[in-house]
C-alpha cells in the first residue's frame, strides 16, 4: 500500500520517534495519532530515522527481520514479517551486563544472524540466493525494546520504531551455513537458569535464509540492495522474553553454542 503521510508530517514523526529511542520514553502507538499511517509510510520514517542517526555519528553494521515466527506473530497479533536497521552503538559483547535504564520494556529473543559475503539485491532474491552469498552464521540474541504504550502496536507503527530494535549481542560458535541443516538446529532459551522456551530454528519462516530473502526483497522495494559484509539476524525462533535488572539470560544453539548476557540497572 503507498504512503499517506506528508514528507513533514514523516519527519515530524521520526523526530519523536527517535527522542522516544533516545531518552526510553513511551509514546502511543503512532495509528492512534495518524489513523491512516501505512507500512509503507513506515518504511519512510524508519528511513529518516536511520539518516538521522548516521547523521549523529552512528554506523550502519547490518540490518534484522523481526515478526518472523509465528510464535512471535502470534504474540504480537500481527501477520506480516517487517525489517530493521542495526548501528555500532546497539552492539554489546557477549557475557557483558546489559543496562535497562536507557530502555523501555526490553524483552529477548534467540536468532539465527548471516554475515554476508556478497551483495544481495531483490526482488526475488531466494533463500537459496542467501546461502550462496552467506560467508558464516552465528547465534545472536536480540534486546527488542518497543516504545509503543503497553508494547501495543500494529506493523506500520512498529515499522516507524524500527521494528523494535534496541540491542543486539553476537556470540557462539560461527559456522559455515553449508555445515549444517539451518532448518532444524534445536534452540533452548534459559532465563535465571529455567528453560523459558524451546524451538527449532524452522519456525523462523521454515528456513532462516527465508527471512533474510525477505529482508533483501523489502531493501529492493525501497530501491536498496544488501552490501557484501552485512550482519543480519534473521529474526527470533520462540517468542520474545521480558527482561528486568538481575536477570542472566543463555540462548543455547545445537551446533552453534550458546550466547549469555545479563541485565543490570
Ligand atoms: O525482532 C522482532 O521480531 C521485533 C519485531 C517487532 C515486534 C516486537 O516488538 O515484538
Ligand atoms: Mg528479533
Amino acid at each position: 500500500m503507498a504512503g499517506t503521510l506528508t514528507s513533514n508530517v514523516i519527519d515530524q514523526i521520526s523526530e519523536q520517534v527517535e527522542q522516544a529511542q533516545r531518552q526510553a520514553r513511551v509514546i502511543p502507538k503512532l495509528s492512534e495519532q495518524w489513523p491512516e499511517i501505512t507500512v509503507s509510510d513506515g518504511y519512510a520514517i524508519q528511513a529518516n530515522l536511520r539518516r538521522r542517526y548516521l547523521a549523529s555519528g552512528e554506523r550502519l553494521v547490518g540490518w534484522k527481520a523481526g515478526l518472523t515466527s509465528r510464535a512471535k506473530m502470534k504474540q504480537m497479533g500481527v501477520h506480516h514479517p517487517c525489517i530493521g536497521f542495526l548501528t555500532d552503538a546497539m552492539a554489546r559483547p557477549e557475557n557483558s551486563a546489559i543496562s535497562t535504564g536507557d530502555l523501555v520494556h526490553p524483552r529477548v529473543e534467540c536468532e539465527v544472524a548471516f554475515v554476508t559475503s556478497k551483495d544481495l539485491r531483490g526482488p526475488g532474491c531466494t533463500a537459496e540466493a542467501v546461502l550462496n552469498a552467506t560467508d558464516y552464521v552465528l547465534p545472536a540474541i536480540e534486546i527488542i525494546d518497543s516504545r509503543y504504550t503497553g508494547f501495543k502496536f500494529d506493523l506500520a507503527s512498529t515499522v516507524a520504531d524500527n521494528c523494535s530494535s534496541a540491542r543486539f549481542v553476537g556470540g557462539g560458535r560461527a559456522r559455515y551455513a553449508e555445515e549444517l541443516d539451518l532448518r532444524t538446529l534445536g534452540v533452548v532459551l534459559e532465563k535465571n537458569g529455567e528453560i523459558v522456551a524451546v524451538a527449532a530454528t524452522a519456525a523462523v519462516l521454515g528456513h532462516p535464509a527465508e527471512a533474510v530473502a525477505m529482508l533483501v526483497n523489502v531493501l529492493a522495494e525501497q530501491g536498496e540492495m544488501l552490501p557484501s559484509g552485512s550482519f543480519v539476524m534473521s529474526g527470533g525462533i520462540t517468542e520474545a522474553i521480558p527482561v528486568s535488572p538481575g536477570d542472566s539470560v543463555v540462548a543455547r544453539f545445537q551446533e552453534l553454542g550458546s550466547v549469555s548476557i545479563r541485565f543490570v540497572e
